[in-house]
């Protein structure tokens, strides 16, 4: 993937979506999850002695869990803080029961090589996202199964061009130290699944939706959808008289539309139509979405006959829910209705695992969610596992999707290479990730030193570029810089910032934030008046257990007071309480758990402790703060004023 030519990138990586690995009646999914080989490579040797042909890699090896990130799993600080190359290894067997077999990686950080049998079968660089490679040819199809060895090496080592990036110093004489300008735990390591899925020599290679055209009747109810669609048939072998059946299956099962072009549209009468939960009349934030289901089948025939021994390939998406998304100059719109975003962001982070992805974890995440009444986060400071995704479909949470450029200064604006890895990362976030309802909006950076001059051009040149890739979700990024002196926001559609009045600036001023805030978001409006704004940050560390009345820094007390004290003022320009004059669309808090980052002298024991629950899942006093104030937004009618007590 990496290296696709930047020219061809747009068509190349753009129609490679890199499918969600699915089972079907023609696709085989094996999970090679589990116990791995592994070591670290502190002199960067295992490529030049070729560690990869070796029948084991060379001792000492320690057993490690794949997903996980490394550095957390044993009690060896070398580990935990190493930098540079690691290797896993494991053998498996195939047994020749498929014509084509692929062998994918949900997400390795950063730099990734892969050998399959002794030979290189990809490499790729970045973390977040998934990359893969047909094995085929590695392997022997002549007898009934292959003994196959895969051996990967990892290196964490980020530079001033990798996203997000990172500084490497080397004191005398050999003592690595990375600097990293972000504030989270460089985790690193094969931090989510393996797997291994087999197709047909032809198959439905990617599939893109677009459901951004509904007719509603004059009582806003929706009386037909259209839904734009494209498929991309990969394998080299094409007969000339392939088939294509696309159908739109409803939540029973039965068929609602269907076409036998592959680039066509479906149009659904009566759609049941895809909301974010708690927003105006539709379910709350503890019920289930409506979805449907997109299943596309390949034929090798030309005739009608829609026999199963004609069938090539089938493949489904579960998650296909249908809405629109509209900005005005005040409003974000979700079917044409304001929505307004309330939640928490995290990270992908938690004890023992680092960044490795974990169900438990992730249900958890999103039953925390329901308890909350959250029906908005931003996957802060990265694209999630997909799996995120798919439960935000199910529950109805609406998620922007975040680009790894966190901690982009002035020396990566001017880099070609930064700019072109970024518009790498572009395609590769919006290609996995644009058929999920449940992402609103593309946000391509965080905290970029946007007041830089040299921030203007880059802005500019990453707005167009995505801009014609963002599959009808509005852009944006997160800023830190003043109002007056950001200078790319005005390429973007919204307006995100983060504030930490009463915390980095005056702190323990509780009774200064309200009208802090209410300055700084008139004067966002003042110079952006057709951008509405969305505070995307704001939050207080806060160590569990630790009170002092009156409310102190650090205390359960004070971040309770402390978010209190931003609300009013976004209340007083909410869109949805003054649906008149109102431009404030949502609000997010940082964090929703206690998170991993390096250790300093700001964070007791290596964490941020800005979560509402601790980094173990509990709450803090605030989360029931906050869950209050959640259902009362959730019973808000945008057609009535009202305030929150
Ligand atoms: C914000 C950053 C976020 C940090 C947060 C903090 O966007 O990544 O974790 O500050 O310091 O500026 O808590």
């Amino acid at each position: 993937m990496r290296h696709c030519l930047l020219l061809l990138t747009l068509w190349y990586c753009a129609v490679n979506g890199l499918l969600y690995p699915a089972e079907s009646e023609t696709r085989q999914i094996r999970s090679l999850d589990g116990l791995w080989q592994f070591r670290l490579d502190e002199d960067g040797v295992g490529e030049t002695e070729q560690w990869f042909a070796k029948p084991n890699l060379p001792q000492p090896t320690i057993l490690m869990p794949v997903p996980a990130s490394y550095n957390d799993i044993t009690q060896n600080i070398t580990i935990h803080r190493h930098i540079g190359w690691v290797w896993y290894a494991r053998d498996f067997f195939i047994h020749n029961t498929a014509p084509r077999w692929v062998l994918r990686f949900q997400a390795a950080h950063y730099e990734t090589h892969v050998w399959v049998n002794g030979q290189s079968a990809m490499n790729h660089s970045g973390g977040h996202l998934p990359f893969e490679a047909d094995i085929t040819r590695f392997i022997s199809i002549n007898e009934s199964y292959s003994k196959v060895r895969a051996v990967v090496a990892i290196n964490n080592t980020l530079t001033s061009t990798t996203l997000p990036p990172g500084y490497l110093h080397i004191y005398n004489p050999t003592y690595r130290y990375l600097e990293t300008p972000f504030d989270f735990f460089n985790y690193a390591g094969i931090d989510r699944s393996v797997i291994l899925y087999s197709t047909s020599n032809i198959y439905i290679q990617d599939i893109a939706i677009d459901t951004q055209s509904i007719n509603f009747d004059n009582q806003h109810v929706a009386t037909s959808a259209i839904l734009t669609y494209s498929i991309t048939i990969g394998g080299t072998n094409r007969a000339n008289s392939l088939r294509v059946l696309i159908e739109l299956l409803d939540a029973n099962g039965i068929v609602v539309a269907n076409n036998t072009d592959s680039q066509s549209r479906l149009v659904v009468n009566k759609p049941n139509l895809w909301e974010p939960c708690g927003m105006n009349h539709t379910h709350p934030c503890t019920e289930e979405s409506y979805l449907y289901t997109l299943q596309v089948t390949l034929y090798n025939d030309a005739s009608s006959s829609s026999s199963s021994m004609n069938v090539v390939d089938i493949y489904r998406i579960s998650h296909i829910g249908i809405r629109t998304i509209r900005l005005t100059d005040s409003k974000f719109l979700v079917n044409e209705r304001p929505f307004y975003f309330h939640g928490a962001n995290a990270h992908e982070d938690s004890d023992i695992r680092g960044k490795g992805f974990d169900r438990v974890i992730l249900t958890k995440h999103f039953n925390l969610y329901g308890w909350l009444h959250g029906n908005a986060f931003r996957t802060s400071h990265y694209p999630y596992a997909d799996e995120f995704y798919q439960m935000a479909d199910r529950f109805g949470i609406a998620i922007i999707g975040e680009t790894p450029a966190v901690g982009l200064s002035a020396t990566q604006f001017v880099s070609q290479a930064t700019l072109d890895h970024h518009k790498q990362v572009v395609i590769e976030m919006i290609s996995r990730d644009r058929n999920h309802p449940s992402v609103l909006m593309w946000s391509l950076a965080n905290e970029p030193k946007s007041d830089a001059p040299s921030a203007k051009e880059y802005f500019s040149t990453l707005a167009n570029f995505t801009r014609p890739l963002a599959a009808g979700r509005p852009i944006t990024y997160v800023i830190s810089a003043s109002y007056n002196g950001d200078q790319g926001i005005q390429f973007f559609d919204m307006i995100c910032v983060n504030r930490y009045f009463g915390w980095y600036s005056e702190p323990g001023r509780l009774d200064q934030i309200p009208w802090l805030v209410s300055q700084e978001l008139a004067n966002w409006r003042r110079r952006f008046p057709n951008k509405p704004i969305l505070m995307s940050e704001y939050g207080a560390d806060t160590v569990p257990g630790l009170h002092n009345d009156p409310s102190f820094m650090f205390t359960e007390e004070y971040q309770n007071d402390f978010l209190s004290a931003y609300h009013g003022s976004f209340d007083n320009v909410s869109s949805i309480i003054h649906p008149d004059t109102g431009y404030f669309v949502g609000e997010l808090v940082w964090n929703m758990f206690d998170f991993a980052t390096e250790q300093s002298i700001n964070r007791v024991a290596g964490l941020n402790r800005k979560g509402l629950f601790t980094r173990q899942r509990q709450p803090k006093a605030a989360a029931f703060i906050m869950k209050n104030r959640y259902e009362q937004l959730e019973l808000i009618r945008t057609m009535e004023s009202k305030t929150i007590q």
